[in-house]
């Protein structure tokens, strides 16, 4: 079951001891679509820049028991700045978003990243590029910011689905397992699946 809360209080924490999932990238990469995408399986091309914090409760099973997730999202504007502490607080892991369709917000990962490093310099990271749709020759580029943070990378679409689902899967089995503390081995895990999952589709 999904619920959204809407905060605009910057003191809103996390309730119960639910696991903890934020998106991060600049405005209109679509962080706010993929969340849709996986909480409600649809898409509709309208755009609303997000406002203050919303927060999506999700209720999952991770090996058959069931896991409270609160995914949160924000906008990726300048002017939502000050919002960004309670908003990275408690979080148990990072999804960092860029768009295909503009290399800008590739570059500004590092300065996401850095904002998130200052406050939880230890959780884990997965990164996505959105809109493969628009820009298919996308997956055949390598990206230096995830290796270089030894992130996985997924190659996503909000508007056709493609691998939404599996981005956020990962991002709560990895966000269980930092809560767990054997976050290194799980972030291997996941590069070996995806590298696996890479020759499959290529040969
Ligand atoms: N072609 C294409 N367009 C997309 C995709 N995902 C999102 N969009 C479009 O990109 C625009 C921005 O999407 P949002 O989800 O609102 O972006 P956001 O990152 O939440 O933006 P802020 O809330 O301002 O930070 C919308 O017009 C979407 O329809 C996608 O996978 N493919
Ligand atoms: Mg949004």
């Amino acid at each position: 079951m999904t619920e959204s809360v809407s905060s605009s209080s910057s003191n809103y924490s996390k309730t119960s001891d639910s696991i903890k999932v934020i998106v991060l990238g600049d405005s209109a990469v679509g962080k706010s679509k993929l969340l849709e995408r996986f909480l409600a399986k649809n898409f509709e091309d309208s755009r609303y820049s997000t406002y203050a914090i919303n927060i999506f409760k999700h209720t999952t099973k991770i090996d058959g028991k069931p896991v409270e997730v609160e995914f949160w999202d924000t906008a990726g504007q300048e002017k939502f700045d000050n919002l960004h502490h309670s908003y990275f607080h408690q979080a148990h892991a990072c999804i960092m978003i860029f768009d295909a369709t503009r290399k800008i917000t590739y570059k500004n990962l590092d300065r996401w990243y850095t904002e998130l490093r200052d406050i939880r310099p230890h959780i884990p990271c997965l990164c996505a590029v959105n809109k493969i749709d628009a820009a298919m020759e996308i997956t055949k580029k390598s990206f230096s910011f995830p290796k270089k943070h030894d992130m996985p990378l997924y190659f996503v679409s909000a508007a056709d689905g493609t691998n939404v689902v599996r981005l956020f899967r990962d991002a709560i089995r990895v966000a269980q397992a930092y809560r767990n503390g054997d976050t290194a081995d799980f972030i291997d895990q996941i590069m070996r699946e995806l590298e696996v999952s890479k020759l499959e589709t290529t040969s």
